[in-house]
């Protein structure tokens, strides 16, 4: 299958990605981890990338793209794979589109992981990455209203949007999700 997991900071797309990777045995592929590691390797697409994430901005989409793309072409993808924080734009996701149209691979489920804005703030002060603080944490979730909300709309209009309540435990949240997943795997979906 192939999942895309889409929310605020701090909803637990990371999270609820690495267990359903174990779950359904595909690749998790993490735009927030790869943009990440290409900082701490330091290469230029790192270093210009950390200049936007560590402010809490979005990364410009032609850089994501890039990298996605890179990393969809790669053989592992082909049985399925898990979108955690990509796409996170609506250009992000046209790219994408494009991208598996052309592999012939479609798009089969959006998660949209939902929680309250008190609680983004919580766990990422629990948490304590770089981009974790306070005023980051409030510019990123800026970015989420204006950038990546809009495409609830996008995804609702091709019939794929699921939205699943991200407050509780992990597995709380992971068990509602697995339920969205076998629903969406019946035919009549
Ligand atoms: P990401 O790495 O995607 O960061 P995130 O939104 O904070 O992560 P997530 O929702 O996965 O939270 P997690 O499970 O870790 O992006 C970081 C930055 O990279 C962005 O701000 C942006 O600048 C850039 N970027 C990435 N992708 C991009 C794209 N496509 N385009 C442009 N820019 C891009 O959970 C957070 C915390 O909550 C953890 O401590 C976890 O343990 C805890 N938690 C999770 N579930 C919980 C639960 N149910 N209860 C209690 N705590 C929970």
């Amino acid at each position: 299958m192939r999942i895309v997991f889409v929310g605020p900071p701090g909803a637990g797309k990371g999270t609820q990605a690495q267990r359903l990777k174990d779950h359904l045995g595909v690749v998790h592929l993490s735009t927030g981890d790869m943009l990440r590691e290409a900082h701490q390797a330091g290469t230029d697409l790192g270093r210009q990338a950390a200049s936007y994430f560590q402010v809490g901005k979005l990364v410009p989409d032609q850089v994501v793209v890039g990298v996605v793309a890179e990393r969809l072409s790669q053989a592992d993808c082909v049985d399925g794979c898990l979108f955690d924080g990509f796409p996170r734009t609506v250009a992000q996701a046209k790219a994408l589109d494009a991208m598996l149209a052309e592999q012939g691979m479609p798009l089969d489920l959006v998660v949209a992981i939902e929680i309250p804005h008190e609680e983004v703030f919580q766990r990422l002060a629990s948490r304590g990455r770089p981009d974790d603080d306070l005023a980051t944490v409030r510019e990123r979730l800026e970015q989420f209203h204006s950038l990546t909300e809009p495409l609830a709309q996008y995804y609702e209009r091709q019939g794929i949007l699921r939205r699943v309540n991200g407050t509780g435990s992990p597995e709380q949240v992971f068990e509602r999700i697995k339920r969205v997943i076998e629903l969406a795997k019946q035919p009549s979906n």
